[in-house]
């Protein structure tokens, strides 16, 4: 099946925590494609992957990158998908560069930024699915689902503190 959501990193020492994005993806069953791509060290290959990706059949970009975090902002700034930003913490300051680089777009060119690390990764994953299930019912039906599932989680750790 065609991937409708694309996972883009600046670099491959993002993959272990972007990896938890395509896992959460999977869980409710949507194809991805992943990509390194850097807004810095290959900015030409940046433009092409954003502005063709509405043409190529994806519905929504997760971009992640520490540091200096441009990339989120770039594929923002040639698309007109809903692209989803996470931090990445790889640099000394802990992720609290890349969470401000992301987040700090200026008006008419959004990044809906998630937590930074693998939080984030976890929830641009589950955003994303949010997104499409605006427009598809089965995975509305999974996210409803899932929902459900980690509420009656939060009520069992509940009971089992309450000693009954
Ligand atoms: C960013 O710089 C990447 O997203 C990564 O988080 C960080 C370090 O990259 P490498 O030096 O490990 O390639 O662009």
């Amino acid at each position: 099946m065609k991937a409708i959501v694309g996972i883009v990193m600046g670099s491959k020492s993002d993959l272990e925590v972007m990896k938890d994005a395509g896992e959460a993806l999977s869980e409710f069953g949507i194809e991805y494609e992943m990509r390194v791509i850097s807004a810095h060290r290959t900015p030409e290959i940046a433009h092409e992957y954003s502005s063709t990706a509405k043409a190529r059949g994806l519905k929504v970009i997760i971009a992640a990158a520490g540091g200096a975090a441009h990339l989120a902002g770039v594929m923002a700034a040639s698309t007109t998908l809903p692209v989803l930003g996470v931090p990445i913490a790889s640099s000394p300051l802990g992720g609290f560069d890349a969470l401000l680089s992301t987040a700090q777009m200026p008006p008419g060119v959004p990044v809906a930024t998630m937590s930074v690390g693998s939080w984030g990764a976890r929830n641009a994953g589950i955003f994303a699915a949010m997104i499409l299930a605006t427009n598809d019912m089965e995975i509305a039906g999974k996210l409803a689902e899932f929902k459900l599932k980690q509420a009656e989680k939060i009520v069992q750790h509940d009971k089992e503190i309450q000693g009954s």
